[in-house]
């Protein structure tokens, strides 16, 4: 998602920072370029409008600061006021204070409700939560089914019986107190438009369960469409929030810019992917530095944070620090990388990542070939790879079924990346990445890749 407008954004932004002093003819130019790369991202005209107008209020006046160029300006304009729109803070979640806590999940078919309750349940449960799914999707057979399947996946049970939504839902709540569910999350039947029944069938299960949060799960593909799916179901249902689905496609990114605007309520998940750890809380903030081009660092530090063995971390720093990185060590690296979730998905989130570079992305295929070279080399060879000499890599080429060119160029670029590692220091910049964390959460640093030196 937001590729496109990422890209736009890219060049308005380093076209700006060849700039000196702006007048207002530039900062109109700059405005222009800016509505154009929304409307292409298919924000709605509402939301550019309102969004255009207060930078422009701000970008010619009163607050420009002389520490900043006319450039910086700008563009920290347009970040804080494009995370407003995105919805300014993110969706904090309060418990009950007599818990269950009950969610409903509510939406149109195939928007990703079923695999979005999976999913908040594994998120309730990092939060040390002990959630229970209820199956009041009652339409389709095999809906029950499908999410039995799904609780099973991320450990998390699932109450459901034949009779009818309403009654499933109530029972559902009360069979999480009475084995001590702190939280429900509860599934509804989806239908292919909003019609009478489905927001009839909806408002009394809401009504039976009185949910504490109820949250709208919409397709980000469908665009503008997911918008309007999202005010008329807060006109019937009361929202608190929005699940944005499938962000992980080609959706543009104009229903995730537009929802706050126009329904009130923000976006309070992301689901990212089909498996059950692609969903998150969304950050308005670090969306609009990724929008700009800024990366997304504090996310990918979160989920390093998550994935990643403190142990191997801690080793890896030491070595890097010692400069005795090997490809046993990158070995290790690499399959806590791809523990973090797919590696293109990690790859767009870098700051400041060459556009060619993400375009060119990651051949998944290459990572399992690297795996196997390094897999096929003795522990010397992996410790010492100069001493990988011409019938040692036709041993390795053999042994992981590839090539010697495959070998050869595996070794030239770890010898690449060991310069590179040294010139940049690495242990430096995990470092640095922990202290800025620890400053916004005010916790003690925890051990692991993010906050380690
Ligand atoms: N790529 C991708 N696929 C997703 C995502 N979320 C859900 N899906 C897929 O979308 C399809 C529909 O998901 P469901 O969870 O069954 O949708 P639903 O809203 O429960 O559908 P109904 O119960 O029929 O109304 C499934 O194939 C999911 O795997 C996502 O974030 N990314
Ligand atoms: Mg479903």
């Amino acid at each position: 998602m937001f590729e496109t407008l990422s890209d736009r954004f890219e060049g308005i932004l380093t076209r700006l920072r060849g700039r000196g002093r702006l007048g207002d003819a530039e900062v109109a130019e700059v405005l222009r370029e800016i509505r154009v790369a929304l409307l292409e991202a298919d924000v709605s005209l509402e939301v550019v409008r309102d969004l255009l107008e207060r930078i422009r209020a701000r970008c010619s006046g009163a607050e420009l600061s002389k520490s900043l160029t006319p450039a910086q300006q700008v563009i920290k304009v347009v970040n804080e006021e494009l995370t407003a729109t995105l919805g300014g803070e993110a969706f904090h979640l309060a418990y009950a204070s007599r818990p269950p806590t009950v969610v409903l999940l509510a939406g149109l078919q195939g928007a990703g409700k079923t695999t979005a309750v999976a999913k908040l349940a594994r998120w309730f449960k990092q939060q040390g939560r002990h959630p229970l799914l209820v199956g009041a999707d009652l339409q389709r057979p095999a809906a029950v089914e499908q999410l039995r399947v799904l609780g099973r996946e991320v450990g998390v049970a699932v109450f459901s019986e034949p009779t009818d939504p309403v009654s499933v839902a109530r029972r559902g709540v009360e069979e999480a107190e009475r084995v001590g569910r702190d939280v429900v999350i509860v599934d509804t039947a989806g239908r292919l438009a909003i019609d009478e029944e489905l927001m009839d069938e909806v408002r009394r299960v809401a009504a039976a369960v009185q949910p504490h949060y109820t949250f709208l799960v919409v397709d980000a593909m469908t665009g503008q469409d997911a918008v309007r799916t999202a005010r008329a179901f807060h006109e019937t249902l009361a929202l608190d929030g929005v699940i944005l689905t499938k962000v992980d496609g080609d959706a543009r990114g104009g229903a995730a810019l537009s929802v706050k605007t126009v329904v009130g309520k923000p976006v309070a998940f992301v689901s990212t992917g089909e498996r059950p750890g692609d969903f998150e809380t969304f950050h308005p903030d670090r969306m609009a530095s990724r929008i700009l081009g800024m990366g997304d660092v504090l996310t990918l530090i979160e989920r390093a944070e998550r994935a990643y063995d403190e142990k191997v971390a801690e080793k890896a720093v030491e070595r890097l620090r010692a400069g005795r990185f090997s490809l046993e060590d990158f070995l290790e690296q690499l399959q806590q990388v791809k523990k973090m979730g797919p590696l293109q998905n990690v790859l767009t989130m870098l700051p400041g990542l060459p556009k060619e570079v993400r375009d060119a992305g990651i051949d998944e295929g290459q990572v399992t070939r690297v795996e196997a070279i390094i897999y096929s080399m003795t522990p010397a060879e992996r410790d010492d790879p100069a001493i990988v000499n011409g019938s040692r890599r036709a041993r390795i080429a053999a042994g992981s079924g590839t090539t010697t060119q495959d070998v050869n160029n595996l070794l030239r670029q770890f010898k690449e990346m060991q310069k590179l590692m040294r010139s940049t220091g690495m242990a430096g910049m995990l470092a640095r990445s922990g202290g800025r964390r620890r400053k916004k959460t005010g916790r003690a640093p925890k051990k692991g890749a993010g906050s380690r030196n």
